[in-house]
């Protein structure tokens, strides 16, 4: 065989790798497991997205380089194949969900065995099968039963479009996050999960996962803690009080008045006292028409109605303030219930200027000038009390300890993070598993008595109604109470696509495990997941579910531990001419025609050399030629080596030193610098040919493998290698032959000198950084605390700002 034609090789030795179960991991014997996992696909229709390719890809030379170094590596691969995508489209289509699904999937699998990758096929899973879904209907029940499931009549977000409730995560500026329709608000009953329960321990384990910072960082805001207080004000010509929520206690003496949230049920008590009850009811019915993003949306307008006949009394100036409705006030968060401070914060100002209220400055930055100037906009920083009494001059730090104490108010933290909403109008996902008796109540089905299968029916489209189209299936609906065995009827609606993918790792390893969700033992052997990689845009949607439903297994004693991902990695978005892909946009890649042109090799390969894996970057169709051609010069140089037998004595320092940088970056998942490092090898073998030995070009298809799987197994062959090239151990280097000059490099934090390191010369700034993290005398002064900035001076200092 002399020319390269990766068509032919490419086939050939997937099928000698499946007939020799090559990837295969002996789940209970392995000796050193390794669970190196990554986001599962939904199965759209459109088949395989360069954008899955990039990430498989990234992850699958992680486990190959895994398990060159000796791991028995699991890498399973599977489909999240209930929801709304997969349901979208079948309903567009005309052709039911589940014929659509099935499709999809086939065509998947194809896709997905192209790419060479170590996918655990055995352990495949669907979580639309009933062997799947079982199980995470099973999961719904331990949280009910554990009282982390309820249900509760709730004001939800609302798509016009999908017909369904959203989450709080798939409204995206006040739209639906699959069809882009402006959301609205409706009341119905639904079932929620407790995440918020566990709003301190999901914030407080960050500190111990070694995740992407940004991932971290994400979550950290998504969970939105605020210390704060809780502050009375009494009501006058009543023994009533009004509580707030507030992060600033040190501004109470510049609250020149209230503010309730509309639909506050406080408002109704005060009714006796309201005089222009008719006006008030009229903003309330307004109010209740917004989404809570509209209302809480900073530009907007603000609008509100006092409360005439009400007034409140300052618990700190004791003077009598108005109270007002408005619907930037959210019901939903803290007390529903707003002490306002115009001079200090920016919505109230707002409001005070349309209406006229006092603006009474308290807090001044240029202290002991006491004289602050004339606002014309809040001053929301920190500085010192005026206008205060006795607590005049004192700092605002110090002032919200020492007013919350004045008045009697109780120091609070507040969560931004709400329940997790589980109930889909839908048909295409789990049936929740749960029934109601007029007798009995809510009733959960019997653990026995699962899976509750979803029926297969003609009309799957939303009605529009708000109810499930499972609703109309009176062979689903009616049903008998499991405890009284009377007349009872089902739960119609079915559970959100992300529970399904909130466990599905577990499920894995035990994929074919029939008593349980997953096998004690297996879980223990392969649990918590080594490494997970995907992508960022989950940070707080998946990332969080899988996180929670973890603490929950754990805390229910099926899991002895609580975190289920130890490194999670982020991988970066490919663009098309600097542009997201986008289907309006004409601008997505189609990898198949990528691979038919040249090969799985090359485009793996050529995603990885965009960039770090961390950031991708563009694509461009002349890149990927540049990649073929380096395969090809490897091809013939590996002829010509056969042919001739090379007597150099080898190219010791070179191979050494193209171990070591092959090696850290594979490891620091920088797979762009790995590649040019074998490019720059490759053209110094070529340039010293007589020099060379087999040894340089077989250490070149082995640093290869990870990357191209199937050129550098072809040309192991070739060269007369009974062992596949992915069987050879990963190469070790000299440190003799690749010492490098070292330099001292100042760390800081906040721009303090902490520590000073020696690294290598010519060190990165994400090299220099992960040095620093990891630096025990740094960590100790960071004190868990998330660096905000780096800053870094080539050669001499890196300053973490945290
Ligand atoms: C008085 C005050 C003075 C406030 C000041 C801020 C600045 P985070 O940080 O997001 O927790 N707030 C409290 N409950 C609210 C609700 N239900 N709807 C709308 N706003 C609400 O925000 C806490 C601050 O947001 C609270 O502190 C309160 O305004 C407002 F100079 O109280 B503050
Ligand atoms: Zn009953």
């Amino acid at each position: 065989m002399e020319q390269y034609i990766p068509e032919k090789i490419e086939k050939k030795w997937r099928g000698v790798w499946e007939r020799k179960k090559l990837w295969k991991v002996d789940i209970k014997k392995a000796k050193r497991p390794y669970y190196n996992l990554m986001m599962f696909p939904y199965p759209s229709a459109e088949g395989l997205h360069v954008g899955n390719v990039y990430a498989f890809t990234g992850s699958d030379i992680h486990g190959k380089f895994q398990r060159m170094q000796g791991f028995d590596v699991f890498e399973p691969m599977g489909f999240d194949a209930f929801g709304i995508h997969s349901e979208n489209f079948a309903i567009k289509k005309g052709v039911h969900p589940k014929v659509q699904t099935a499709k999809n999937i086939k065509h998947f699998t194809e896709q997905l065995k192209q790419l060479g990758s170590l996918f655990a096929w055995d352990h495949a899973l669907t979580t639309s099968e009933p062997e799947y879904y079982k199980w995470t209907q099973w999961l719904f029940l331990q949280l009910y039963k554990a009282g982390l499931a309820y249900r509760a009549k709730a004001p939800v977000d609302w798509c016009p479009s999908c017909k369904t409730v959203l989450a709080d995560e798939q409204v995206i500026n006040g739209k639906c996050e699959r069809c882009s329709s402006e959301v609205l608000q409706k009341e119905t009953e639904q079932w929620f999960f407790k995440i918020t329960k566990y709003a301190d321990r999901l914030l407080k384990n960050l500190e111990t996962i070694d995740w992407s910072e940004r991932t971290k960082i994400a979550q950290k805001n998504w969970i939105g803690k605020s210390e704060g207080a809780q502050l009375k004000f009494p009501v006058k010509n009543s023994n009533a009080k009004i509580e707030v929520f507030t992060t600033r206690p040190d501004t109470l003496f510049g609250a020149t008045y209230m503010v309730l949230a509309p639909e506050h049920k406080f408002v109704d008590e005060l009714k006796a006292q309201i005089v222009n009850w008719g006006e008030v009811q009229v903003y309330r019915d307004a109010a209740k028409k917004k989404s809570e993003l509209e209302r809480a949306e900073f530009a907007k307008e603000k609008s509100g109605v006092e409360l005439k006949g009400v007034r409140a009394i300052n618990p700190a100036s004791k003077e009598e303030i108005p109270v007002f409705i408005a619907d930037y006030v959210l019901a939903s968060y803290g007390t529903g219930v707003i002490m306002a401070v115009p001079a200090h914060d920016e919505r109230d100002f707002e409001f005070a200027k349309k209406y006229g209220l006092a603006i009474t400055i308290v807090v001044c930055p240029h202290y002991p000038e006491k004289t602050c100037p004339i606002l014309d906009k809040a001053y929301v920083g920190e500085g010192h009390l005026v206008g205060s009494g006795q607590f005049d001059g004192m700092s605002s730090e110090k002032a919200r300890q020492e007013i919350t104490k004045f008045v009697g108010g109780e120091k609070t933290e507040r969560y931004h993070l709400r329940d997790w909403l589980i109930s889909r109008q839908r048909y295409w996902g789990p049936p929740i598993p749960i029934i109601y008796c007029a007798k009995c109540g809510t009733v959960p089905v019997p653990e026995k008595d699962l899976p509750v299968k979803l029926p297969f029916v003609k009309e799957y489209r939303p009605e529009g109604t708000g109810k499930s189209p499972l609703a109309s299936v009176s062979s689903f609906v009616n049903t008998k109470c499991p405890q009284c065995k009377g007349k009872a009827e089902r739960e119609t609606d079915v559970s959100d696509t992300f529970l399904d993918s909130a466990w599905y790792f577990f499920r894995y390893p035990s994929s074919d495990y029939k008593k349980g969700p997953f096998d004690e033992g297996i879980t223990k052997k392969w649990l918590p997941v080594d490494m997970y990689i995907g992508g960022q845009e989950h940070a707080v949607l998946h990332l969080l579910y899988t996180r929670f439903i973890t603490m929950v297994l754990h805390d229910l004693g099926f899991a002895d531990f609580e975190e289920p991902f130890k490194k999670f990695r982020a991988h970066g978005l490919l663009t098309k001419d600097g542009a997201k892909m986008s289907k309006s946009k004409g601008n997505v890649v189609n990898p198949d025609e990528y691979f038919v042109k040249y090969g799985a090799d090359t485009v793996r390969m050529y995603l990885m050399f965009i960039g770090p894996l961390a950031e991708a970057g563009d694509w461009s169709d002349k890149g990927i030629v540049g990649i073929f051609r380096f395969l090809n010069r490897v091809w013939t140089l590996a002829q010509e080596m056969k042919r001739e037998k090379p007597k150099g004595k080898g190219l010791e320092t070179v191979r050494h030193k193209t171990i070591k940088k092959v090696t850290e970056d594979i490891q620091n998942l920088r797979y762009n610098t790995a590649i040019a490092v074998l490019m720059e090898y490759l053209n110094e073998i070529l340039g010293k040919k007589t020099e060379a030995s087999l040894e340089d070009l077989e250490t070149l298809l082995i640093l290869l493998a990870p990357f191209a799987p199937h050129v550098p197994e072809e040309l192991w062959n070739q060269l007369g290698h009974k062992d596949s090239v992915h069987n050879q151990p990963w190469p070790k280097y000299d440190p003799k032959l690749v010492q490098e000059e070292k330099i001292r490099l100042v760390v800081q934090i906040n721009g303090k000198v902490r520590d000073i390191i020696e690294v290598q010369a010519g060190i990165s700034e994400q090299e220099a950084k992960e040095l620093a993290l990891k630096n025990e005398k740094i960590q100790k002064w960071l004190q868990g605390k998330l660096p905000k900035r780096v800053i870094f001076v080539p050669e001499r200092l890196i300053n973490i700002v945290a």
